[in-house]
């Protein structure tokens, strides 16, 4: 039987999961969508077979044809949802941030230990997607010589009105912290924000672009220009730059053409087009892992780890300074 997946939240990755799962996964059905708004739930879940409509995770997760759950909710709703998919011992593919601060996601990490094994996938999409895969076979393949420094470049053509400027660095930023630890294998130990004067592009009091700078216990360093009201596109590049050689990824010249004097392409617009092969790439492991019986690509304490770093990068950006990153040691169950 294919497995039964509850989604819980039916915002906009949640809907798109939900449809991902009903149209491009096999292997997989969505058994319930959840969401504390019913309407919007209900929405969502219109037009898929045998689908049940809840507005409490509890319910949802409760139901005998559940046999996992994609959490979508806003981040600070990830932990109550993630601890009741651990009562029933449910295998989870939790969207970024696996929760907004270090002691929430220490919380998290202490319970699934509880439970003895892993249970739970970061929906830290990058290490799905086919560039940032190439680079980073390549980096480890030692052929460039060691990884010195890495230039990020992570912009949004416009923020939600929701977003505040704490969330570049939890939200946006977040996907750098964990693609610099995956890529260079590295954990990071410091973070410095940098904060140029705010574009008037940007909302009123949003300190919007940043520019951010990881240091790792591997002596690299990844700087990242984060700017989330850019106008223009929805950009993610990076540039590792090693001992002999440098190497890049998303240039987005997938098609260039040529005419009338110009020659250019496009770009993309959101992070759903960038990276919609990365997600059903991902959504396709975790489902393949999970009628296994096993978790695969990152975990909970990568989760913690982001969540870490970020807490520690809010607070560089409200000093404009640098602030160390203090990690638990790694606990068993995830070495
Ligand atoms: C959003 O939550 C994401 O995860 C996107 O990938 C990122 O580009 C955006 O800045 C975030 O707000």
């Amino acid at each position: 039987a294919p497995l039964g997946v509850a989604v819980v939240g039916a915002g906009r990755m949640g809907a798109d999961h939900v449809r991902r799962i009903d149209r491009v996964i096999d292997g997989a059905r969505v058994a319930a969508v959840v969401d504390v708004d019913a309407e919007r739930a209900g929405a969502v879940a219109a037009g898929v077979d045998g689908c049940a409509v809840h507005t409490d995770p509890a319910a949802a997760m409760a139901a005998a044809d559940v046999d996992a759950v994609i959490v979508a909710s806003p981040g600070p709703a990830h932990e109550a949802a993630l601890l009741t998919a651990f009562e029933h011992d449910l295998p989870v593919l939790c969207e970024k941030p696996l929760t907004p601060d270090a002691a929430s996601a220490l919380r998290v990490m202490e319970a699934e230990q509880a439970l003895g094994h892993r249970r739970v996938q970061v929906g830290f999409m990058r290490r799905y997607d086919a560039e940032y895969a190439r680079l980073r076979a390549l980096l480890s393949s030692g052929r460039l010589g060691r990884p010195l420094m890495l230039h990020n470049r992570h912009r949004n053509v416009a923020s939600p009105p929701f977003f505040t400027s704490s969330m570049l660095i939890s939200d946006s930023v977040a996907h750098e912290v964990d693609a610099t630890r995956w890529l260079l294998g590295h954990e990071i130990t410091a973070v410095t924000v940098l904060r140029p004067t705010p574009s008037s592009g940007a909302p009123e009091g949003l300190r919007d672009p940043q520019f951010v700078v990881l240091e790792t216990d591997g002596g690299a360093l990844s700087d990242v220009e984060v700017f989330v009201n850019c106008g223009f596109g929805y950009q993610v590049q990076a540039e590792a730059v090693c001992e002999r050689g440098t190497a890049r990824i998303g240039d987005g010249h997938a098609l260039v053409t040529q005419t009338a004097g110009h020659w250019g392409g496009a770009i993309a617009q959101d992070w759903t087009e960038r990276f919609d092969q990365a997600y059903d790439a991902e959504l396709r492991a975790w489902v393949e892992a999970t009628r296994r019986g096993e978790v695969t690509g990152p975990g909970t304490w990568d989760g913690y780890a982001a969540a870490a770093v970020c807490e520690a990068g809010v607070r560089a950006l409200e000093n404009g300074g640098r602030a160390e990153v203090d990690l638990v040691e790694k606990p068993a169950l995830y070495r």
